[in-house]
């Protein structure tokens, strides 16, 4: 597999200086491809994800934790994605957290500039996905960091400004890791596993962990673009913080696009490609997207726990049977996330490329 380029095929130019012009029509650049298009199939206004209260998972009450843990099962099942409540993050440590990021966003460009990123590790201030020489680009600036594993996470490479920034996102970071371990229990108890088996296929101790921050400006032509094109999180499990005012993530179901409407202090959490392989498919990483529009910017915290990214990822074997076989080879998490590193995202190719031939 060839490896990441040292640059950018062309000048990075930042969506939110094109939304601060004032223009009545975006750049041809934008333009998605009719099919594309966030009107291309209509979403189904009054459904949502499942919304589940993690509180119950620490009930006295028998009843009342097995629901919750049944709860999650079927939204893995058959969502990939639900939001969740009383998940133990402190709601002002998420107000903190999505405010040192809008306020970083708003910061003159000279300064945002400084932490200009590169393809070749992702980290710092970017505006692009992907490689590809004349690709149609997406309508965000983002901030990508990594926070694990240690040998990776370097403050140099964090935000300066605003003053409390690193501090936040050091305790933010660390207490969605938390949250993300009790969740990897519950889905290896749904699955049939040991409580610690998907946290060991992922490295034990040694797990990745990054934060990419996603910064959608006002769109003037929102009818014509998206702010993240479809895809599927490549990592293990995603544990996404959205605008406290505006909507905009739409989730694939059934063919129709659907438009989580945000619970207070809630997260929403969605299957990454890796545990869709460990579970055999039996979890599914569903794809998905995001709308901008006309009136409001939009911030979201996209934290993602990955594997350590040198070990290979294939179906537990418990989930392996005759009738149904290992749907996929094994990889590591580093061969598999050089694809959206090199062609940006594509909904569900990678995943899908993975099959094994049967
Ligand atoms: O902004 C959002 O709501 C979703 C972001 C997302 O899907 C991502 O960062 O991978």
């Amino acid at each position: 597999m060839s490896s990441v380029q040292q640059d950018w095929p062309e000048p990075i130019v930042r969506v939110q200086s094109l939304s601060d012009k004032g223009l009545c029509m975006i750049p041809d650049r934008y333009v998605k491809p009719p099919d594309d298009r966030p009107s291309s199939v209509s979403s189904a206004a009054d459904v949502d994800i499942p919304i589940i209260n993690l509180g119950g998972l620490y009930s006295d009450d028998d009843s009342v934790r097995a629901n919750t843990i049944s709860q999650i099962n079927e939204a893995c099942r058959y969502w990939g994605f639900f939001q969740v409540v009383n998940h133990g993050v402190s709601p002002q440590l998420m107000d903190r957290a999505r405010e040192v990021w809008r306020e970083f966003f708003h910061l003159p460009m000279d300064l945002k500039q400084k932490h200009a990123n590169s393809p070749r590790t992702y980290e710092g201030y970017g505006s692009r996905l992907g490689v590809e020489k004349g690709a149609i680009l997406d309508w965000s600036d983002y901030y990508f960091l990594h926070y694990l594993p240690s040998s990776l996470k370097d403050h140099n490479k964090w935000p300066l400004l605003p003053s409390d920034c690193r501090e936040v996102i050091d305790e933010y970071s660390k207490q969605l890791v938390i949250l993300a371990g009790k969740l990897m229990k519950v889905l290896s108890m749904n699955l049939g596993l040991s409580e610690e088996y998907l946290q060991n296929a992922f490295g034990g101790e040694d797990i990745g962990a990054c934060l990419r921050t996603n910064f959608y400006p006002k769109c003037p032509q929102p009818d014509l673009t998206l702010g993240l094109s479809s895809h599927s999180d490549p990592g293990g499990m995603t544990l996404l913080l959205p605008d406290n005012h505006v909507p905009g993530l739409q989730v694939r179901k059934d063919g129709n696009w659907i438009t989580v409407k945000p619970a207070r202090h809630a997260f929403i959490i969605n299957i990454g490609d890796q545990i869709q392989v460990l579970s055999n498919a039996i979890y599914k990483s569903v794809e998905h997207r995001v709308i901008v529009n006309p009136s409001d910017e939009r911030v979201s915290l996209a934290f993602f726990y990955n594997p350590k990214s040198d070990i290979p990822i294939e179906p537990a074997k418990d989930l392996v049977t005759p009738e149904r076989p290992a749907l996929y080879q094994p990889m590591t998490f580093d061969e598999y996330r050089l694809f959206i590193r090199l062609r940006g995202p594509r909904g569900k190719s990678q995943v899908e490329s993975l099959k094994s031939p049967r």
